[in-house]
Formats: structure tokens, C-alpha cells, sequence
């Protein structure tokens, strides 16, 4: 079995093996004995069995993202200080209707139906991460486009790419939000036909605004940002006292230079998400567009309307 040298600790003289202290830690007693597996013991019964091994990989699969649980435990312990209430009402549901728990990740055919009947917002499938075009034009529908894979289990508090824990946790309480769900149809209807310089701008706002941004809420700052609340490490940055904040004003954030790899340095903060649709409307007004549209409830779809 191979061990981190992490496994190994020292008191003065003593080394000893690192041991479980609390059920959680389970979690790292993961370490598989691999002489027996069919995948790699020619003398096992199954071994010359694709389907049979492709089977006990599947459920191998289930037992390693049992680690969840770590996820979902520590990030909601920071919820209650750190996350704005429109969030924080939406997560009380998902956890009362939607199999929102420790140890289950819910359905997104379920989750998908809870946000239908709050904001109109549907999920559908997708395999990974999509241009910001793609993605945007999306958003003009209604309709959030959601990763169904689990990070890896090797790295449970990080995932350099979009996963289910970062769409469930992150982006789907606050879509269940009227006045967010309008804000990001918005961001969506914006973005359809735009030039490419108009789709980086969006992309940037959505970034400072949709994934992290931070909104005041009775004389307290606090996040609403997906990638804020699916991250504990950042959630807990964002409101120390390191990075800089600024008034949210939708010209600056469009163009404000930001960090994919670490944490952000500069966050937006609004006054509310009403404020910050206005300020958004103000600003979709100066792009140019030769045609404008406009969305059809009833038909859920997109007209274009041509400039006179
Ligand atoms: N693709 N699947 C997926 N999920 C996202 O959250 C996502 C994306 N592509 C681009 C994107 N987000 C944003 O960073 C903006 O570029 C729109
Ligand atoms: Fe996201």
C-alpha cells in the first residue's frame, strides 16, 4: 500500500502512523489492497469479465465519492455567517425537499423541478466546461447548463473545473432567487449575437457578479458568489479583511483583470441584487447590437426585433 509521507508523523523521537480521530476521518482510510481486484489479479474469477469489471467499477466509484460528505459538512458550517439570505432561504428548501444532505447528492431532474416552479430556471446536462458564449446563451432561455460529475476524491475541497458541488451548492440556491434568476436571464439576452469583445466583457462581469460576487445585506457584506460558496478556502478570504472591495459598477467590472488559479484579489460588492440588475440594465444599453431581442415566456423563445 502506498502512504504519504504526511502518514508518518514525528513526535521527538516517536514516528507513528497517522490514525482516525473522528468518524469524518474515515474519509482518508481509503487505501485499497489491490492483490485480489479483477482488474488486476489474472487468477480472479471475473478477470478475463469486462462487463463484470466495468460493473464493480461503478460501484468502486460510489464508495470513493462517499468523501462528499466532507464537502457539504464544512462548507455548510460557513453558510450561516458568510452566505446572503436569499441563499441561505433557498438552501433550507433544497434540504427539506430536494435530498440536499451529507451523504446524498440529489437528482438533477429533481433539483431542476424545485427551480421550475420557484424562478422558471431549468438544468440540463453537460459534459464540461462550455465556451462563455454557449454558456451565456443559455442563460437567455432560462435554462442552466450543470455538470453531473464529482471532483476528484484525491483533492475533496478543489476542483480546478466546474462539478456538481460547485453548480448544487454554488450556482443553484441562488437561482431559485426571483431577482437573481432575472439578473442572469438578462446576462443571458445580452450576450446573444454580441461581438467577441462583448461575449469577454459579459463573460467578466458574470465572474466578478454570478460566481463571485459579495452583496451588503442590513449593514453586514456577505457572498452570493458560486464560486465562493463552493470553495471554503476562498468563502472564508473573501470576507477577511486581505482583499481589496469595491462598489459594484458594471463599466469596471467588465474589464477588471481576474485570477482563474488563485484567489481573487479584488471582489464587487452591490447594494442588492435589485440595484445590481438596474446597473446592469444601464450598461447593456450601451452595447451595440444592429438587432434587439426580446424573450417570449409563453413559447420560451427569443425574438429578434429589428432596429428601426
Ligand atoms: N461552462 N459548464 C460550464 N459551467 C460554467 O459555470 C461555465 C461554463 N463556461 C463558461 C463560464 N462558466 C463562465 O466562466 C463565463 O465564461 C460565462
Ligand atoms: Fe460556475
Amino acid at each position: 500500500i502506498k502512504r504519504n509521507a504526511e502518514d508518518v508523523k514525528t513526535t521527538k523521537e516517536v514516528k507513528f502512523h497517522w490514525f482516525p480521530k473522528k468518524i469524518a476521518d474515515l474519509d482518508r482510510c481509503h487505501h485499497l489492497v489491490t492483490k485480489f481486484d479483477p482488474d488486476l489479479d489474472q487468477d480472479h474469477p471475473g478477470f478475463t469479465d469486462p462487463a463484470y469489471r466495468q460493473r464493480r467499477k461503478m460501484i468502486g466509484d460510489i464508495a470513493f465519492r462517499y468523501r462528499q460528505r466532507e464537502v457539504y459538512s464544512t462548507l455548510r458550517d460557513l453558510y450561516t455567517t458568510h452566505a446572503c439570505n436569499e441563499y441561505l432561504e433557498a438552501f433550507r428548501l433544497l434540504e427539506r425537499h430536494c435530498g440536499y444532505s451529507p451523504d446524498n447528492i440529489p437528482q438533477l431532474e429533481d433539483v431542476s423541478r424545485f427551480l421550475k416552479e420557484r424562478t422558471g430556471f431549468l438544468l440540463r446536462p453537460v459534459a464540461g466546461l462550455l465556451s462563455a458564449r454557449d454558456f451565456l446563451a443559455s442563460l437567455a432561455f432560462r435554462v442552466f447548463q450543470c455538470t453531473q460529475y464529482i471532483r476528484h476524491a484525491s483533492s475533496p475541497m478543489h476542483s480546478p473545473e466546474p462539478d456538481c458541488v460547485h453548480e448544487l451548492l454554488g450556482h443553484v440556491p441562488m437561482l431559485a432567487d426571483r431577482t437573481f434568476a432575472q439578473f442572469s436571464q438578462n446576462l443571458g439576452l445580452a450576450s446573444l449575437g454580441a461581438s467577441d469583445e462583448d461575449i469577454e466583457k459579459l463573460s467578466t462581469l458574470y465572474w466578478f457578479t454570478v460566481e463571485y460576487g459579495l452583496c451588503k445585506q442590513n449593514g453586514e457584506v456577505k457572498a452570493y458568489g458560486a464560486g465562493l460558496l463552493s470553495s471554503y478556502g476562498e468563502l472564508v478570504h473573501s470576507l477577511s479583511d486581505e482583499p481589496e472591495t469595491r462598489e459594484f459598477e458594471p463599466e469596471a467590472a467588465a474589464v477588471q483583470p481576474y485570477q482563474d488559479q488563485t484567489y481573487q484579489p479584488v471582489y464587487f460588492v452591490s447594494e442588492s441584487f435589485s440595484d445590481a440588475k438596474e446597473k446592469f440594465r444601464t450598461y447593456v444599453a450601451g452595447i451595440k447590437r444592429p438587432f434587439s431581442v426580446r424573450f417570449d415566456p409563453y413559447t420560451s423563445s427569443v425574438e429578434v426585433l429589428d432596429n428601426p
